[in-house]
């Protein structure tokens, strides 16, 4: 006898389902892009998706985790926006019995709190970001300034380690000035202008940002003190979005590591298997994370160069 589970294709047993999703906020390209292909892929897989924006409060995000278990939703998606703070709401959740799946951060919580964390390796991704840097400047002095990402998250806590893992044995770069970006264009071109008006653009040699969109927003600071992004000043990001690919294009901007916003994808399949037969997941589920930089012949570049006549 075939059971129903082998006659009901992948993908069905989510169709109908409720699941909430708590998103942070939209501080930046790459989230947004995270909101919009968490919203395609529900609308392709029949899921009712109860979406709660919370302008990067982590209060908003348990008041919404709080009324998700309320309503009795089948499954939780949460992109928590900082690590610590989460036990009694997953408490809450667990009691429930409804599965969280934590997207692109982490929290410090017992693993049993949540079914998976679908993130990339954010270690890795500011490793990735300083070797670049200690193969580009290749022994030649070079001071840094870094942007980190909202204070607490396991981003910017990750990222920070990462980059200063790679430049570690590296005594010609040193980081020179650090302060928190929250992630946001605007903030990463407060925080530049500080750092510029600190150390004179002439003494700095490169900038390290924990996301693209501060890099962007530091760009407009470093050209309004008159140096050149990309030149002068190096820039090396993390999440490869459209703005970066047109400021490496268009020279203002050296290298970015690619992080997925499609998070959603790979959370919506573990839960379509563990409604179909109660399969359980690997506590993390980890999307790639490559290197982009002028020199790479790839197409987001070139279509980039080809579109401002290059
Ligand atoms: O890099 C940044 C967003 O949590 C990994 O959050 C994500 C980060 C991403 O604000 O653009």
């Amino acid at each position: 006898l075939v059971s129903a589970v082998a006659l009901t294709p992948l993908g069905a047993w989510a169709a109908d389902k409720t699941v909430g999703f708590s998103q942070i906020g939209s501080e930046s390209g790459w989230r947004a892009a995270e909101t919009t292909v968490t919203k395609e892929q529900a609308t392709e897989r029949g899921i009712n998706l109860k979406f709660a924006d919370a302008q990067q409060k982590q209060e908003n995000q348990i008041k919404a985790l709080r009324g998700f278990i309320a309503q009795g939703v089948d499954a939780i998606l949460l992109a928590p926006v900082v690590a610590t703070g989460w036990d009694s709401v997953l408490e809450e959740a667990q009691d429930a019995e409804i599965p969280v799946i934590l997207l692109d951060r982490k929290v410090d919580a017992p693993d049993d709190l949540y079914m998976t964390a679908v993130t990339s390796d954010t270690v890795y991704e500011g490793e990735v970001a300083g070797k670049w840097l200690v193969d580009t400047v290749a022994g030649k002095d070079c001071s840094v300034v870094e942007l980190q990402g909202t204070t607490g998250s396991s981003p910017a806590i990750d990222r920070k380690a990462g980059f200063e893992k790679a430049i570690a044995d590296a005594s010609n770069i040193k980081i020179v000035r650090s302060q928190t970006g929250d992630f946001t264009r605007a903030q990463g071109k407060v925080v530049m202008e500080s750092f510029l008006k600190a150390e004179g653009a002439e003494n700095i040699c490169a900038l390290y940002a924990h996301n693209d969109d501060m890099a962007v927003g530091a760009i407009q600071a470093i050209k309004e003190a008159g140096a050149e992004p990309g030149k002068d000043i190096l820039v090396v990001a993390i999440d490869a979005v459209p703005d970066m690919h047109l400021a490496i294009a268009k020279g203002e901007a050296n290298a970015t590591v690619e992080l997925t916003p499609n998070m959603a994808g790979p959370a919506f399949d573990i839960l379509d298997a563990f409604w179909a037969d109660g399969t359980l997941p690997e506590k993390w589920v980890q999307t790639e994370s490559k290197l982009f930089t002028a020199e790479d012949d790839n197409q987001a570049i070139y279509d980039m160069k080809k579109g401002l006549g290059y």
